[in-house]
């Protein structure tokens, strides 16, 4: 059986573990890999995964053996380096590792999985080799990505089809709600928030409250923490749900990761954040707003133009206009109620739920990032 390795280092949130799990997982259960998942930070993992024990150095969860990342490192004889080590998002791999790898009679492919931008560059470095300086390996980079010159996006084997057949069925979306506590009853709308600290939400609860219709937001516990509690009046926990104008906010519990992509297929519209959930609400075939993990000097409103330039394109001009502006305003100062009307009508929400259907269309030409990757070291390291 061939075998894999991969390393996450938890910087900060749930994108770096979320993303190296559904890699693991996808390629111990559909390319049939010995996958292990070196992890350090085991707390943070079990908020997506339940069924990881922080307490334990080394576990076996669905196909993928999860081991703690501990510094000192675990001594492992080049005997048992894999054909393929990741390493996830520039996170150094253990000295006394490396030297392992170079002892290995056949050096086995390293990669490092990058972090996704939608910028144009990111084509050009897209498997780029870079020597190390002292040791007979070369490592590889790899960058997630929108277009065939780059490496794909993370999805699944049959995601389309388990959505399509939910949509189908919205008993399912019911009986889903249901099990988190949710009843959509009387609610025109469904949107789910999740977004970092800074973003202008008590700004877009105003908007929601004065409207006509009525909107259901569910906002996992701890996200928006500080703008949910000024709207509950109390602290938000799971189960609260309070009533203002047009606007409902119900606080639901932080979701395994399979659940919170069921979710995201009960909404109308989604707010997502980093990368995980952002590529997730693209999958979710659903309208979307970004918020992008702020860098300092601006830098991330570059990516947030380069995605929007390349998501707003085929709509129509004035939608597309209102879109990019509601986006930006959601990253930066506010959301202007004029751009908000108009990405919000019926019409303009049936608009962008065909774009978005389209788009991971296109996406999906792309092939998916596991596949992509494998093949890629195959072929190429
Ligand atoms: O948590 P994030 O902000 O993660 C990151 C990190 O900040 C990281 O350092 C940064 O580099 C990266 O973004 C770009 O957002 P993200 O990427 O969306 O990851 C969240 C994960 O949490 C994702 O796997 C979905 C999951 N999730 C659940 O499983 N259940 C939930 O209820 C929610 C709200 C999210």
């Amino acid at each position: 059986m061939p075998s894999l390795h991969l390393f996450c280092r938890v910087i900060d949130n749930f994108g770096d573990i979320g993303v190296c799990w559904r890699l693991a997982r996808q390629v111990a259960n559909e390319h049939q890999f010995e996958v292990t998942l070196w992890v350090d930070d085991l707390p943070s993992f079990k908020r997506l995964c339940r069924a990881v024990d922080p307490a334990l150095d080394l576990q076996q969860i669905e196909a993928v053996c999860v081991r703690r990342w501990s510094d000192p490192f675990p001594d492992i004889p080049p005997q048992q380096i894999p054909d393929i080590v990741i390493e996830g998002f520039g996170c150094r791999l253990p000295e006394e590792y490396l030297h392992a790898m170079a002892a290995r009679p056949v050096k086995p492919a390293w990669i490092n999985l990058e972090y996704l931008s939608a910028e144009a560059w990111v084509d050009s470095c897209h498997g780029l080799p870079s020597p190390h300086p002292g040791l007979p390996l070369t490592k590889h980079f790899y960058f997630p990505g929108f277009t065939a010159q780059a490496g794909g996006l993370l999805r699944e084997h049959g995601l389309e089809q388990r959505r399509a057949a939910f949509d189908a069925d919205p008993t399912e979306a019911d009986a889903f709600l249901s099990q988190i506590g949710v009843s959509r009853a009387g609610h025109e709308r469904i949107l789910t928030l999740f977004c970092y600290p800074q973003a202008p939400v008590a700004d877009l609860f105003s908007l929601l409250q004065g409207e006509r219709s009525s909107t259901l937001c569910l906002v996992a516990e701890g996200v928006a923490s500080d703008a949910v509690r000024a709207f509950l009046g109390t602290s938000a926990v799971a189960g609260m749900r309070v009533t203002k104008g047009g606007l409902t906010v119900q606080v639901v519990p932080f979701l395994e990761q399979p659940d919170y992509d069921l979710l995201l297929w009960c909404a109308d519209l989604n707010f997502v954040r980093g990368e995980d959930s952002f590529v997730r609400g693209q999958w979710a075939e659903r309208p979307l707003l970004w918020h992008i993990y702020p860098q300092e000097e601006g830098a991330h409103l570059v990516k947030l133009d380069a995605f929007l330039e390349r998501y707003c394109s085929g709509l129509p001009e004035n939608l597309g206009t209102a879109l990019a502006n509601v986006m930006r305003g959601w990253n930066g100062a506010g959301i202007a109620a004029d751009d908000w009307r108009q990405i919000w009508s019926p019409a303009a929400a049936a608009s962008l739920r065909q774009h978005a259907r389209s788009w991971a269309g296109q996406l999906r030409v792309h092939g998916d990032l596991a596949s992509n990757l494998l093949r890629f070291a195959k072929e190429s390291c």
